[in-house]
């Protein structure tokens, strides 16, 4: 007999596999291993809170409990975490944020607008024995990118043409809160020939009055998030580019075979031309095609509280941003950019805005937004989770007879008013909601202050579920 049939006979073919197969793991990559994980989400999703809050429980893990679902951390095998992102062309706001956060009364962070990342390294014991063999730690170097989901809304227009981006405009505006939004800025369109030699001045006036109609359609009021181009309203390193003075055109002339050289429209078309090949290409190019894995942060309550319009338009841009994902083997993303994500987490945010019975809905709520999205992403083997999670825990669970009734309500501080406040928030739907449903106003959860983050001795009260996310998008890399 061998010598591989004897250990085969002594331990069993499984485990002399499972050995195998280590050894050759451990010897190709050594210990150390590095991971790409990006964070996007449309405006407010809460991408700050959650890279602050998910970060500072990690460079506490070694001392505080806060990670019960976090094994690595758990199992204290975590012996220290450092900050790189000092040597990042782009540093995350780290320090302002936690401080933010800790200080009294708490403050949830300002508003961020471009590309950010925080660089950790995380000194940690192996789990397996074979590995701790090898050597007795172990280093990830875990980079945590944050980005704006509007950049991603961009993607589609790769795939399109001028006259097809402007075609699906037409339907877009034609839609309401957006139709009357851009009353005047249709006017003022109906007003060109667009066939006349190109007018700078006009297009600057036009593209001027277009981006501040997008600013109006994503605000707090209306919360739309259809908006292209993306870069109008978030164009980090492009700021005041002529490439961004770009439009779609409503009323395009009938016989777009005979665009005469230099005319407005020919000078819009070429704008948009550009506009794909050096920005959005090189986005994808230089950053989304060297992630590793993506978190896509939604915020499924506000789009509860701002009707169907708002929900359908966020549903229309959502799955427009989950085409970047949807990469498969023979599609055109892969051919141009050969993406290697594996692994997706779509999270509901803010899950804190609603009693924990209510987490489960609104799980189910944001499958119900992505599914379509999702379907696809598995077909092309990429593993996906959606999970209603809390980065900053800032209510608590408080109880109160209503009729006869104990009734589950939250307690907290009003962000708006600074009132504390005990409120039963009402419920997620876990299916599509009713047209009568829509109408009810019977949505209405109402947004917190933050709850201090404190500085160490961090709890699991802190948040909901993040040790379960950072489980799902690392734990694999720890073992
Ligand atoms: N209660 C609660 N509110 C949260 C949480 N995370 C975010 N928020 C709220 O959402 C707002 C936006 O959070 P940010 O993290 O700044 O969102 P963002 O996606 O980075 O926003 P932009 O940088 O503007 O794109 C915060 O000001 C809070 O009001 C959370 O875990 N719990
Ligand atoms: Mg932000």
């Amino acid at each position: 007999m061998g010598l591989g049939s004897k250990l085969k006979s002594l331990i069993g073919e499984d485990l002399l596999d499972d050995l195998q197969h280590q050894l050759k793991e451990v010897a190709a990559q050594g210990l150390d291993r590095h991971l790409k994980i990006a964070v996007t989400g449309l405006s407010r999703s809460g991408k700050t809170v959650f890279i602050t809050s998910l970060v500072h429980h990690l460079m506490e893990a070694h001392q505080s409990r806060s990670l019960p679902f976090f094994e690595v951390a758990s199992e204290q095998r975590i012996i220290s975490v450092k900050d790189l992102s000092a040597t990042s062309e782009k540093p995350f706001p780290l320090r302002q944020s936690i401080q933010a956060l800790g200080q009294e009364p708490p403050l949830w962070p300002e508003s961020t607008t471009g590309l950010s990342e925080v660089k950790l390294a995380i000194r940690y014991k192996p789990a397996s024995r074979l590995k701790r063999l090898v050597n007795d730690t172990a280093t990830l170097y875990l980079d945590i990118i944050d980005y704006p989901g509007e950049w991603l809304l961009d993607l589609p227009l790769l795939h399109l043409d001028f006259a097809q981006w402007c075609s699906k405009q037409q339907q877009l505006f034609a839609l309401e809160p957006r139709a009357t939004l851009a009353k005047n800025w249709c006017a003022a369109q109906s007003r060109i020939d667009w066939l006349a030699p190109a007018n700078d001045d006009a297009l600057a006036v036009l593209s001027e009055e277009y981006t501040a109609l997008l600013h109006l359609l994503r605000n707090d009021e209306n919360a739309l998030s259809m908006i292209q181009p993306g870069r109008c309203v978030l164009p980090g390193e492009w700021a005041s580019n002529p490439l961004l003075q770009l439009f779609p055109i409503l009323n395009p002339p009938a016989d777009l075979s005979q665009i005469p050289a230099g005319s407005m429209y020919q000078q819009l078309q070429q704008r948009y031309e550009d506009y794909k090949e050096l920005i959005v290409k090189r986005f994808y190019r230089e950053h989304f095609s060297r992630f590793d894995r993506q978190v896509v942060l939604v915020d499924c309550l506000k789009v509860l509280n701002h009707g169907k319009p708002c929900f359908d338009d966020m549903k229309s841009a959502l799955t427009d941003i989950l085409q970047s994902f949807n990469y498969g083997q023979s599609g055109f993303l892969r051919r141009l950019f050969s993406p290697r994500i594996d692994k997706v987490l779509f999270a509901s945010s803010k899950a804190d805005h609603v009693t924990a019975n209510q987490h489960h809905n609104l799980d189910k709520f944001l499958e119900l937004i992505i599914q379509d999205a999702q379907r696809d992403m598995r077909f092309d083997g990429i593993d996906t989770r959606c999970m209603a999670l809390a980065s900053i825990r800032s209510t608590e669970s408080a109880e109160a007879v209503l009729d006869g009734q104990t009734i589950s309500c939250l307690k907290g501080i009003n962000k708006q008013t600074g009132e504390t406040i005990a409120l039963f928030p009402g419920e997620v739907p876990m299916e599509l909601p009713s047209e009568r449903d829509w109408n009810s106003s019977r949505f209405r959860f109402l947004d917190f202050a933050p709850r201090k983050l404190p500085q160490t001795d961090l709890k699991p009260a802190h948040h909901i579920r993040l040790d379960q996310a950072l489980e799902y998008l690392t734990g694999d890399m720890f073992r």
